[in-house]
């Protein structure tokens, strides 16, 4: 079999959350380079990319750039692919948009090895089990004033949501910070895990402070406490807290992982597809934190990334922002709090075609 075409497309879709209610968005829009590879056996698969902003036109002829070089590869010698993409492309990993487009490749090829196998992604890669715990995110956002998140928590425990994630880090006095998840907690009851994402904007010091005067609130994980590559801040961070310590979504490519393993930063692996580099890399990751007896979590893109942490016996919840589920016809279900696996060969997923007609803009 060998790969025979790339079709890439930037999409621009409203920058909405379907579990956000009450709070318009306005015209602000999120941007997508969506990615099909055909072959020669007439089997397709499908990829995507983004966090390129202002870069999403260079990111799209980064993946058009590599993706050239793929054509009349064989898409089941993903590592060997990859390999060449890497020398091709000299200097330019292994962070930034080379990641991030070679990530676009990985996903599609992993689609393709499903596909031709007939089999699903999370069968190829381990699978461990059918269902995985998944938590809602993006609704509950430092933007949102604390009235707003008394209304929103307890919402998304109707809608059936037993995890959910909100930040911090954009209130005026640490007694405020702590109100609001005070708040949150009394709003959505013991019972339902509640993490909490700073996104480095704390130092260490505020990190301890403000970490400690939450614990009475059981936080599931505190998240990106301070600078993602602090590893040694990160650390004494961990020491100082009982909660959990998460991060790991800012880091490019794998190396970075081995440092925070090894500076005992973090007691929870958080692994973005995009940036790993794809599904290959992700997956070593999620090896590395299992030999470090370190769980795992994913970061965005919920419909592959449940693929991945049910292949993974050490996998603890899918991020369930729901940015990208509207770019595909179908996307997996949600029942008792857990993310439904499928079985389709490949990713089970498809391009949502009215979708990209409506939102493509180049
Ligand atoms: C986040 C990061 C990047 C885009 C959206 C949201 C956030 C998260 O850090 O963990 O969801
Ligand atoms: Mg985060």
């Amino acid at each position: 079999m060998k790969v025979t075409h790339i079709k890439t497309r930037i999409i621009s879709m409203p920058a909405d959350n379907p579990l956000v209610i009450g709070i318009p968005v306005g015209d602000a829009t999120r941007e997508f380079v969506t990615l099909e590879l055909g072959t020669d056996a007439g089997v397709e698969g499908l990829g995507l990319t983004f966090f390129g902003g202002p870069l999403t036109v260079a990111l799209r002829d980064a993946v058009d750039a590599l993706g050239a070089l793929v054509v009349g590869e064989n898409p089941l010698q993903v590592e060997a692919i990859a390999a060449k993409l890497r020398q091709a492309a000299s200097g330019a990993g292994p962070g930034g948009l080379f990641t991030l487009a070679l990530s676009a490749i990985d996903i599609a090829l992993w689609d393709i090895k499903g596909k031709a196998l007939g089999q699903s992604v999370h069968a190829l890669l381990g699978g461990y089990r059918d269902r995985v715990p998944t938590y809602a995110s993006g609704a509950l956002m430092r933007q949102h004033p604390t009235p707003y998140l008394a209304e929103a928590g307890p919402r998304l425990v109707q809608m059936g949501f037993r995890q959910m994630k909100t930040q911090m880090g954009a209130e005026p006095t640490v007694a405020l910070e702590v109100e609001r998840i005070r708040v949150l907690r009394e709003g959505i009851g013991e019972h339902v895990d509640l993490m909490c994402d700073i996104n480095q904007l704390w130092t260490v010091n505020q990190a301890i402070d403000i970490g400690r005067r939450v614990e009475p609130y059981h936080l599931f994980w505190l998240e990106d406490v301070v600078a993602h590559d602090d590893y040694q801040g990160l650390a004494r961070v961990a020491d100082a807290l009982t909660t959990p310590i998460a991060a790991g979504e800012y880091q490019y490519g794998i190396r970075p992982f081995r440092h925070m393993l090894e500076a005992r930063s973090i007691d929870i692996v958080m692994i973005d597809l995009l940036r790993v580099g794809g599904i290959t890399q992700w997956m070593k990751v999620a090896g590395m934190a299992e030999a470090f007896n370190v769980p795992v979590v994913s970061h965005l893109i919920p419909e592959i990334h449940v693929h991945l942490m049910a292949a993974i016996p050490h996998g603890l919840t899918v991020e369930y922002m729901p940015w990208t589920l509207r770019l595909f016809e179908e996307t997996p279900t949600i029942v008792a709090g857990q993310l439904v696996v499928p079985h389709k060969p490949g990713l089970g997923l498809a391009f949502a075609q009215d979708i990209l007609r409506t939102y493509q803009v180049s």
